[in-house]
């Protein structure tokens, strides 16, 4: 029988609700919810294509301890005398855990009281320090905890919204729609102008759509800020009352910021934006109280990440636009439960509940609720200096969870290295394969979204259930009965009783209500009795939900109280720094950027699983400004290989360019995405130094300088096959899968004969059959050759001194076959696409539209708008996705046809 389930995306903040359909064990198609406040019936690319990465196939199905596949409760013995152990030697700071905003708030809350209070240390930090820790330090410096005022409402009753760092049409879809719709909406009915500002140094598909673009220079966002912070005032925008009764340090603040950024040719000169840009940022905040400051990574992962977001928050306070409908300083969420992670304490520098370290009565209140034997009395080590403890021998145990630092991390090869030489390495994950999964002694298998059962809580402090829509495949476990069975093994037991999710979200609501009495933001009091019905029907409420606020609390702060201990909100004075290192383009020095493509997910351990999430862009291709290609020599589709630099350069990463305006000289960008399971030279984190913010402990990813050389490999080339190969021969390569068939491309710094040794390679560690067939173009030096059996063709490699562009989906599709036909066999020989039309790059992933099709309608169908070209060819119109590139498609190749 098949049932509908309401769930929640497992991906990004937003934390849209989903509505899944769902037959026997298997989750047959996903919509968005219409009930769910934050989408309202929207799914963006990634959510829509849930059911289609549930591939049991790439599953971590069974615990194993060294290699050896074992029962769990071998497994858990394991962790529990290998922790107990070293404990016991090295005492409790020798262990650590590295957990993750992926995990649901029970699993979180579990991990975060097994360690602080019973293991007696507090080195259980997150991938969300990564993240959101510049954030989370600003809130509780200005506010004095830890609190996102904002409703999403906010962003569409806005009439200016700021994006700063934030690249939502890709990060935050649903959300940028919603933006945009109101955008839309208030045009029609013609009302005075929504307008959105965008600051990012690359002009990115929110750019694109924004009434005013400013490609500041990389970290110079604090500038900017005490520039307008100076502007307003001096054109009597601030808000005297406002400032003077509900906040403190504004004369401190206004006077660093008029030393500054004292004048907007100084502000524009420091940013390197036209002062008339700035001018008119300026002059839209002074004319629009209902102002949204939007900011995301470009904030926060920075040195200067906590004194950036600051500078947000002062301009918000000194106008007293915060806490009202429409106007508000908004730090977005970027994982899922990033903020039910910091509900629970998973920072090393948070306690639980948003209780603190520097609070004695806080310490002695969370250790009376537990009833802690080993209650932890400071911070514990933020992630760098956990990996380095790590290294250094000093940590000897770490149990990571939901993240995958071997690749997130900075300095990921020396992240690497440091597991290499630990005693115990404990991961828990749902997939089989990931780069930290190969560094670890004791592997559990996890449950994942579509089997995981809890809460989450999304950027507008909204929780929200995930359920559980089918049983758990093989003997994956929750992460929280995982962790309650080893407290259990500990010895901890009578602590950890838990049965089922609720008792422990039971338990959490209690704690965040205890001895509380409005002391504290974060308040779960109306459940601190929920029964299991209760909670099996919850509706998505935003908290503090309490008898007062049964319906949860949709903004905070509009009464002006904040919870420092004067009851005033503090601005703070900033001095604007620059990131740590510059960039040298005479040297070929120059700025990285790294950050997120439209339609994968961090590592790409479950979006990777979706092909068609794959067909956007499935190359990590470096973005380099057109004048610097030329500068470096590199061809438009050429290599560069980037080094850090120092003396002992550690990271190296080799990439094929591409040449894009929307990128600053100097600047280069990356996405993140790519790992060692399906390239090499392709993890970017082994190219980024750890340079971390002092308040904050968040690393500068945002701003690493490389050097950049152009590659020059002899053979290029790409491989179908059937299955993957063992051992790749080649310098460089990338993995996919296209129609079930995998798919290398590769490319070598001296070619490898296809004689030998490649064709030995072949035969040796492959089977692939026999050589079929061979053909050298003599016109272009490519060499197309099929393996196979008769008319089966098992493997086509395609080589040459260039990187060939065949129709990959159509030989995919050749080779899927049981049967060639001649005329497509000649076709893989000749190196033609079976006389299909190329469809070009795919836009539009949900119809499947590609590039070329799309300049085709534009060009010659007249179809010269999003809405037409979705009518005829349905791209844009599912998921929305898309749009911004459709109107960049669209904007030039109508450009193009002018200047024919
Ligand atoms: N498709 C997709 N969506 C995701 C994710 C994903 O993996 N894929 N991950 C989720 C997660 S965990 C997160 S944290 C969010 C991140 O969401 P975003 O922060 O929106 O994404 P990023 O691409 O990391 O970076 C945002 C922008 O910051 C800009 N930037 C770099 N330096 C500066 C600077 O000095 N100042 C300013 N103003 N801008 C700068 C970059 O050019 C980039 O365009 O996305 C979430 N959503
Ligand atoms: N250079 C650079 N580096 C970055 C960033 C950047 O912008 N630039 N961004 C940083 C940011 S903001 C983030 S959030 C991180 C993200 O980096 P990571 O957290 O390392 O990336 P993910 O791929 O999301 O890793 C999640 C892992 O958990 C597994 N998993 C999923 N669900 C579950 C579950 O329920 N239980 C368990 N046990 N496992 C599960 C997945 O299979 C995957 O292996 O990357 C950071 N690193
Ligand atoms: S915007 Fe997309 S990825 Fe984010 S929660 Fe919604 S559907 Fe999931
Ligand atoms: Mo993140």
């Amino acid at each position: 029988m098949k049932r509908r389930v309401d769930t929640t995306c497992p991906y990004c903040g937003v934390g849209c609700g989903v509505s899944a359909l769902v037959h026997d064990q298997q989750v047959i198609a996903v919509e968005g919810s219409a009930r769910h406040p934050a989408n309202r019936g929207r799914l963006c690319v990634k959510g829509s294509a849930l059911h289609e990465t549930l591939d049991p196939q790439a599953r971590l199905l069974q615990p194993s301890v060294r290699g050896e596949t074992v029962d769990w409760s071998t497994a858990i013995n394991e962790v529990a005398t290998g922790l107990r152990q070293v404990i016991k030697e090295h005492g409790p700071d020798s262990v650590a855990f590295y957990v993750s905003g992926q995990l649901l708030t029970e699993d979180y809350y579990v991990a975060n009281k097994l360690m602080k209070g019973f293991i007696g240390s507090s080195n259980i930090d997150t991938n969300s320090r990564l993240c959101m820790s510049s954030a989370v330090a600003a809130q509780k410096r200005a506010f004095g905890s830890d609190t996102v005022p904002a409703h999403y409402d906010d962003l569409e009753l806005a009439d200016l919204l700021v994006l700063t760092g934030s690249n939502a049409a890709w990060t935050h879809p649903v959300l940028f729609q919603r933006m945009m719709a109101a955008r839309t909406a208030a045009q029609e009915a013609g009302a005075p102008d929504k307008r959105m500002v965008v600051i990012d140094p690359r002009r990115t598909a929110t750019a694109e759509s924004a009434d005013l673009h400013l490609a500041i220079r990389p970290g110079t966002d604090a500038v900017l800020f005490n520039g307008l912070l100076v502007w307003l005032h001096q054109r009597g925008i601030t808000n005297a009352a406002y400032i003077k009764r509900h906040t403190q340090g504004f004369a401190e603040t206004l006077a660093t910021a008029q030393q500054t950024a004292g004048s907007v040719a100084a502000v524009a000169q420091a940013c390197a934006v036209p002062v008339q840009d700035i001018v008119q940022f300026y002059e839209w905040a002074a004319e629009t109280p209902n102002m949204v400051t939007f900011y995301s990574m470009g904030i926060n992962q920075s040195t200067s990440g906590v004194d950036k977001a600051q500078s947000i928050i002062n301009v918000h306070l000194a106008t007293g636009r915060i806490g009202k409908p429409g106007a508000a300083p908004f730090s977005i969420t970027g994982q899922p439960n990033a903020m039910g992670g910091r509900e629970v304490g998973g920072l090393a520098n948070q306690l639980a509940a948003h209780m603190n370290w520097d609070n004695p009565d806080d310490i002695n209140r969370v250790e009376r609720f537990w009833r802690a034997p080993n209650m932890a009395r400071e911070a514990g080590l933020n992630a760098t200096d956990l990996f380095s403890a790590v290294g250094e021998g000093r940590i000897k145990a770490i149990w990571i969870m939901a993240t995958n630092p071997v690749v997130s991390m900075p300095d990921a090869d020396r992240v690497r290295a440091a597991l290499a030489q630990c005693d115990l390495v404990i991961v828990s994950d749902c997939m089989q394969h990931t780069d930290t999964l190969d560094m670890a002694h004791i592997r559990l298998p996890a449950t994942g979204w579509s089997e995981k059962d809890g809460t989450v809580t999304n950027s507008e402090r909204r929780i929200s259930r995930q359920r559980a829509l089918v049983k758990p495949l093989g003997e994956a476990q929750h992460d929280w009965w995982i962790i309650t069975q080893v407290a259990h093994a500990m010895g901890f037991g009578a602590s950890f009783p838990y049965q089922q999710p609720v008792d422990i979200f039971r338990e959490h609501a209690q704690l965040s209500a205890y001895e509380n009495n409005a002391t504290r933001d974060f308040d779960l009091s109306l459940y601190a009795d929920i029964s299991t019905a209760e909670y099996d029907a919850m509706a998505p409420m935003q908290w503090p939900i309490t008898a007062k606020a049964p319906m949860g609390t949709a903004r905070l702060f509009g009464d002006g109280q904040f919870f420092t201990p004067e009851g005033k909100a503090r601005l703070f004075p900033i001095v604007p720094r620059r990131p740590v290192a510059e960039a040298n383009p005479e040297q070929s020095h120059f700025v990285l950027n790294t950050g997120r493509l439209r339609d994968q997910w961090h590592t790409m351990t479950r979006t990777g699983l979706a092909e068609r999430l794959d067909q956007h862009a499935p190359e990590p291709r470096v973005s380099v400004h057109p004048d610097d290609a030329e500068a470096l020599g590199v061809s438009p589709d050429g290599w560069l290989n980037l080094a850090t630099l120092g003396d002992q350069p550690t990271g190296e990463l080799k990439a094929r360019v591409v040449l894009s305006t929307t990128q600053r000289r100097g600047e280069l960008f990356m996405p993140i995405h790519w790992t060692h399971q399906n390239s090499r030279h392709g993890r970017v984190g082994a190219l980024i130094p750890t340079a971390i913010d002092p308040i904050s402990g968040q690393p500068e990813l945002k701003h690493a300088v490389v050097q950049a050389r152009v590659w020059q490999p002899q053979q290029q080339g790409m491989l179908w096959c059937r299955q993957p190969l063992p051992n790749p021969p080649w310098d460089t390569w990338l993995m996919r899968t296209v129609g079930g068939i995998t798919v290398y491309q590769f490319a070598a710094e001296r070619a490898l004969a296809l004689d030998a040794p490649l064709e030995t390679w072949l035969r040796d560690e492959w089977p692939y059959g026999e050589l079929l067939q061979r053909f050298d173009d003599a016109t272009n030096g490519m060499t197309r050759v099929l393996w196979g059996q008769g008319n089966r063709i098992e493997a086509l490699v395609w080589f040459g001194p260039t990187m060939p562009q065949p129709d990959i989906a159509w030989v995919a599709n050749c080779l899927q076959a049981d049967t060639i036909s001649a005329p497509d066999r000649r076709d893989l020989l000749a190196g033609r696409s079976g006389g299909q039309e190329d469809a070009g790059p795919t836009v539009c992933s949900c119809h499947q539209v590609g590039e070329y099709r799309i300049r085709h309608a534009i060009q010659h169908e007249g179809l010269t708008t999003v809405a037409a070209l979705g009518k005829a060819l349905k791209c844009g119109t599912q998921c929305g996705s898309c749009i911004p590139d459709l109107q960049r498609l669209i904007s030039t190749s109508v450009e193009s046809v002018k200047s024919d």
